[in-house]
């Protein structure tokens, strides 16, 4: 009974593994401070099919982990965009990014005044 017991979990693991098929993605954005990076995250934490998002400030990436099946890497792109930041090669919304408060309109490309 053992073996089949551990069988059985063994194909349990499987479909939901399977089942949930998160991925994770790297995406650059253009944050300057940890209040972009609370915005970021924020917005992000509350996107369908996503399940974990952390923003590196060092480095501008944040790495979502997300339902491949619920989301999409270009749909996470879009709101982090929506947000008022650059995402990859997706542009930052200029109505949203001049709502932002100014320290946080600086962009990772230059002065933008
Ligand atoms: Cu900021």
């Amino acid at each position: 009974m053992k073996k089949i017991a551990l069988i059985w979990a063994f194909l349990m693991i499987g479909f939901y593994t399977f089942a949930d098929n998160p991925a994770i993605v790297k995406i650059k954005t253009s944050a300057v401070c940890s209040m972009c990076k609370e915005r970021i995250e924020k917005k992000l934490a509350f996107t369908k099919g996503v399940k974990d998002v952390n923003l590196n400030l060092e480095d501008k990436v944040v790495t979502v982990t997300y339902n491949a099946k619920k989301t999409s890497v270009d749909a996470l792109k879009k709101v982090i965009a929506e947000t008022g930041y650059d995402a990859d090669d997706v542009q930052k919304d200029e109505t949203s990014h001049s709502k932002l408060p100014s320290c946080c309109q600086k962009s990772s490309t230059g002065m933008k005044h």
